[in-house]
C-alpha cells in the first residue's frame, strides 16, 4: 500500500473507495521510475505491476519501488497482460481501476481528472485523449496520426459514440465495468483495448467519456513499429464488423455477451500462470 488515507474520495456509505492502478509491462526499466514518480499516491491505495517476462530490470525496479509485482510464467501479450491487472485488481478489492502504461507515454498526473467522473458516478470508462490537444506537436508519428483518425472516425459511427481517440493506453474502469465485461474472452494482443470497447458499448448501460491528455513520444515510449501497427489496424476493422453484425442480430458473438453484473471474475483467481510477490 502508498500514501496515506486523507486525499481519498469517499463513497456515498463513507467507505473509501479504493483506486488501484495496473500497470502491463514489458521491458519498461528505463522508465518505470519516472512513470510511477507521477502517480498521485496519496489517492492510491495500490499500485500493481504485472511483468510480461522482460529482459530487462523491470522486475527489480517495480519491487524498490514497492509496487504489486505480479509476473507471468510466460509471455502472454499486451491483452493477456491486462487480463492478469484487472483478474488482480478485483481480487484486492479495486472500485476504481486506472490503468497506466509503465513507459511514461501518459502523464500519471492526470490521473484525478480521469477518475473523478467515475468518482462521481456519472461515468464507468474514461479514456485519456492525445486528440483532444494537439498529439502531432506532441510528436506522434504523421502514419500515426492519419491511421487513429480513421480508425477512430469509423468506430464512432459502428459504436454510435463521439470520442475522439480509441487508442489511447491511459483508460479508468468502474468496478462494475470490470464485473460486467467479459475482458478474458478478448485477444491477448494489442486489439484487447478494442475490443473492450465494444463490448462495454455492446453491454449497455455504461457511460464513456474522456479528457485531454498531452502526447509524449520519445525513444522507449512507443515499441510499435508499421508491420504491427498495420495488424493492429486489420484487427480493429474486425472488431467493429463483428460488433456490427452482433448489433444487427446477424451473427452473435460471445465475446460481446455481458455477463451478469456483479458475477464473479472469471478464470482461476489464484492466477496459476503467474507468480505473486507482494
Ligand atoms: N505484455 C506485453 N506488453 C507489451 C508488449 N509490447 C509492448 N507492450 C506494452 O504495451 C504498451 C504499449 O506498447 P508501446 O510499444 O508503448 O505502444 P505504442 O506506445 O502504442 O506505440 C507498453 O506499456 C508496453 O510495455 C509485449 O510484447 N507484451
Ligand atoms: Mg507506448
Amino acid at each position: 500500500m502508498t500514501g496515506d488515507a486523507s486525499g481519498r474520495a469517499e463513497a456515498a456509505s463513507g467507505d473509501r473507495l479504493r483506486l488501484v492502478i495496473v500497470m502491463p509491462a514489458y521491458n519498461a526499466a528505463r522508465t518505470l521510475e519516472r512513470t510511477y514518480a507521477d502517480i498521485p499516491h496519496e489517492l492510491v491505495e495500490r499500485v500493481i505491476l504485472v511483468d510480461d517476462v522482460s529482459a530487462d530490470e523491470t522486475v527489480e525496479i517495480a519491487r524498490r519501488l514497492g509496487l504489486d509485482v505480479v509476473i507471468h510464467r510466460q509471455n502472454k501479450g499486451y491483452g493477456g497482460n491486462q487480463k492478469t491487472c484487472y483478474d488482480m485488481a478485483l481480487l484486492l478489492g479495486a472500485d476504481v481501476v486506472v490503468m497506466l502504461h509503465p513507459d511514461y507515454q501518459y502523464d500519471a498526473t492526470r490521473i484525478p481528472a480521469l477518475i473523478a467522473p467515475i468518482l462521481a458516478g456519472r461515468a464507468d470508462l474514461m479514456l485519456g485523449s492525445r486528440f483532444l490537444g494537439d498529439p502531432l506537436a506532441g510528436g506522434m508519428p504523421r502514419w500515426k496520426y492519419a491511421a487513429n483518425r480513421f480508425l477512430t472516425g469509423l468506430e464512432n459511427v459502428a459504436f454510435g459514440l463521439h470520442l475522439s481517440e480509441y487508442h489511447t493506453g491511459l483508460r479508468a474502469y468502474s468496478r462494475r465495468l470490470l464485473e460486467t465485461i467479459p475482458y478474458r474472452l478478448n485477444s491477448d494482443d494489442f486489439v484487447f483495448d478494442q475490443e473492450l470497447i465494444a463490448q462495454v458499448v455492446a453491454a449497455g448501460g455504461f457511460e464513456i467519456d474522456e479528457i485531454a491528455v498531452p502526447t509524449r513520444y520519445f525513444e522507449e515510449a512507443s515499441s510499435v513499429g508499421l508491420r504491427r501497427s498495420i495488424v493492429y489496424g486489420l484487427a480493429t476493422l474486425r472488431v467493429v464488423a463483428r460488433y456490427r453484425l452482433h448489433a444487427a442480430r446477424l451473427r452473435r458473438s460471445r465475446k460481446l455477451t455481458a455477463r451478469r453484473a456483479g458475477a464473479s471474475v472469471p478464470g482461476d483467481p489464484t492466477l496459476p500462470d503467474a507468480v505473486v510477490h507482494r
